[in-house]
This record gives structure tokens, sequence and C-alpha cells, in this order.
């Protein structure tokens, strides 16, 4: 009898579950009858995978219509472009490519209460690295780029600017958040838990502040519309038998804002920005803490600045660029692009990571001109140089 009762709880829960059709358990996206391929990727980018990696890792390739080949990640099938993939075999000098992410926060957020309580949903509290899985089914119509070979930029009238984020993640100091009468914090994740900067802390006699962190924003296009500035910080103390017990200052961007708040709280702040405020060299904001409410516990920390602005076409020699392209009436967005500074060898490529395209472009010296074609929201774009593209140099079988 103790024996079942210890296991009842096990079963009910078994019956439960079994019960309710619409469980899923996010394993979903696996068939067990196929074989799967692991590799890291840490770093946002342009990969591939060529024949001589994939015939090395002991992928049977020569048995593999190559359009059967797909490639998984965060249990969903990536938009993948397999280059000599139409006669139905994997050439020597044929490859895979697609673009791929590093982990960010977007796993963890299920561990706080409310998805507003996760204090950068950008950064992983545990890992930076997403694993990939590569496998081959039974069909030839898996997921696949959408190719656009247009480079005919006749009538179309050149963007003046994209959009561009600059942004700066802290994560310097693991904060475990608010704590009780005894010093213990809640089991769960609570609102002011995970990784921050450096608690500022004018009662810190090594380093009172104020202080100053500065946000790389090269080349603002000052005609463009505002810039969407945003700030997260959270309360680290809660000086008790006093509210509020936090004061901060904050300058920078034309910007001159003044709080109070108390305890273990988080504070969002969202602000709209002249991008004429924004500077190339970096962009700098100063907190200061005034220290004049009798507080003797008021640690305030960081956890990133996050500023999105319009960023003109000129890439201050870059080889690799994030950006966002808006929507527009005509049928395709004219992109001509100055100071790449890759090779002037190189060729370019553009992805929209939105509607899965992989745009041609047309390089001269260190400019670059393509495509965006306009479907009704504003496009995640990439582009990459040939030499930035990353490989993936080994694949390890999971079963
Ligand atoms: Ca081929
Ligand atoms: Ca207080």
């Amino acid at each position: 009898m103790r024996n079942i009762c210890r296991f009842l709880p096990l079963i009910l829960s078994l019956f439960v579950w079994g019960n309710g059709s619409a469980q899923t358990y996010g394993n979903e996206w696996i068939n067990f009858s196929q074989q799967y391929y692991r590799f890291p990727v840490s770093q946002d980018g342009v990969y591939r995978i060529s024949y001589a990696t994939l015939v090395a890792s002991g992928i049977p390739l020569s048995s593999i219509d190559p359009r059967r080949i797909q490639i998984f990640a965060k249990g969903e099938e990536q938009y993948i472009y397999i280059n000599g993939e139409s006669d139905g075999v994997f050439g020597t000098s044929d490859y895979i490519e697609f673009y791929a992410e590093h982990n960010n926060g977007w796993f963890d957020t299920c561990m706080y209460a409310n998805n507003t309580d996760q204090p950068n949903p950008e950064l992983s509290l545990f890992n930076d690295t997403l694993v990939y899985f590569l496998t081959w089914n039974s069909s030839i119509t898996n997921r696949r780029l959408t190719p656009e070979t247009d480079k005919n930029f006749t009538g179309y009238t050149a963007e003046t600017y994209f959009w561009y984020t600059a942004r700066m993640n802290y994560y310097s100091t693991y904060f475990a958040g608010e704590t009780d009468d005894y010093g213990v914090t809640v089991p769960e994740y609570s609102n002011t838990e995970g990784w921050f900067d450096r608690a500022f802390d004018p009662n810190d006699t090594w380093d009172p502040g104020p202080y100053t962190r500065s946000v790389y924003t090269y080349s603002p296009y000052n005609a463009g519309p505002p810039a969407k500035l945003e700030m997260h910080l959270v309360g680290a103390s809660d000086y008790a038998g006093l509210s509020p017990d936090h004061h901060v200052l904050m300058t920078g961007a034309g910007l001159n804002f003044d709080t109070t708040f108390n305890g273990y709280i988080p504070l969002h702040l969202s602000f709209s920005v002249n991008p004429s405020q924004l500077t190339s060299s970096g962009t700098q904001f100063v907190f200061t803490m005034p220290n004049d409410l009798g507080s003797n516990a008021d640690r305030v920390a960081l956890s990133y600045i996050d500023i999105e602005y319009p960023h003109s076409i000129d890439l201050g020699n870059a080889t690799s660029i994030s950006f966002e392209a808006n929507d527009g009436a005509v049928l395709k967005a004219y992109f001509t692009l100055s100071n790449l500074g890759s090779p002037v060898t190189d060729s370019v490529l553009v992805y929209d990571n939105t509607n899965h395209k992989r745009i041609l472009t047309l390089r001269s010296g260190t400019s670059v001109r393509f495509l965006v074609p306009n479907t009704g929201t504003q496009k995640k774009c990439f582009l990459v140089s040939e030499s930035s593209v990353k490989a993936v140099t080994t694949l390890r079988p999971v079963n």
C-alpha cells in the first residue's frame, strides 16, 4: 500500500496528461525514424556547410537527394538554400547555406511568471549557444529560401536610411532578486533576478557615481523619424522603513530624466529621441544617484540599453550588418549602401529573414545595391560579404 501511495501522484498526473489532447511537449518536430546531426551556433550570421564537412561528419551524402535535407532550430524547420540541389545530387561543390542565431533569452522567458518580468529578453541566463539539427526526410519539398535575382534598379528611388538597433547588454553581476527579512530570495525567477551591470550605489565609497555608459550609434540619419530608446533598470535593494528609497537621474541623447521609486521593482524606460541627438562615436548616458532621500540602501542595476534608430546608408566599413527595411508603396525597396568594409572582390548577399528571401546584390567598389521586395511589413534583413560567411566545421550524430 505504501508503495502504491508513493506512485499514486505520478499515476494520477499521467492520467491527467493522457486526457489532455491539446498537450504538446516541444519535441513534436522530431521524427524518430530519421537520423539527426547537431552543430552549435553562438553568433548570429550566415553559415555554410560544405560537401567535405558533411562527408567528414559521416553523413551518407551519396544516397541523399539534397532536396530532402532539413535544418531545425528551436523546434522549427529553418529556411535554407542548397547550392546545386536541383539535379537531385549533392555534388562536391554544392553547399548548404542559411541564417542562424545564437541563443538569447527566448527560452528563459517561460521561467518568469510574466513575460515582462524578464530583465533582458535578449540575453540567456545560462548559455549563448543554440543547437541546430540537420536531418533528411523522404520529401523533396522542404523549406527553402526564395531566391531574388532582380538587379534592374531602373525606375526606383533609393532609400535614404534603414533601421538599425544598437544595444548594450550588461551581465557582469548576477542578482538573485528580492530578499526577505532573513536574506532569502524567492525560489522562482522574480522580476529583479538575472544578469545586470554592477549596481549603481551612492553608498559605495569606491564608486559612488556618476556612472557613464556609452552605446555605439554610428551614422544616424538626422532627417529620419525619431529613434526609440529603451532602458531597463531594477531596484536591487529595499531600505526598510523608507519609501521611496531610490533616486536616479539620467542624462543623455538630449534627455533629462529624474525619478524616485521604492525597493525591488523593475523600472523600464522608453523614450523617443531625435536622431540628431545620437553620436557616431558613441552616445553617452550618465546616471547620477543624488543620495538625498536618507536611504542607506539605494542600489539600482541596469540590464540593457537599446536604441533603434534611422541609420544613414554609410555602412562605416562593416562587412556584415543586421538591419530592418521599411515597407513602402512601391513593389521593391531599393538600397544603395556605401562604405562597405570587405575586399572589393567580395560578393555580397542580403537575407530577408522576415520573408525568407535570399537576395543577390550588385557591388561596385565599396558600395552595394540591391532590391528588397515590399510585402506589407517592416523586414528584418541581414547583409553579409562573402568573406564573412561562417563555416560550420563539424556535425555530430545524435542517434
Ligand atoms: Ca548538385
Ligand atoms: Ca524601502
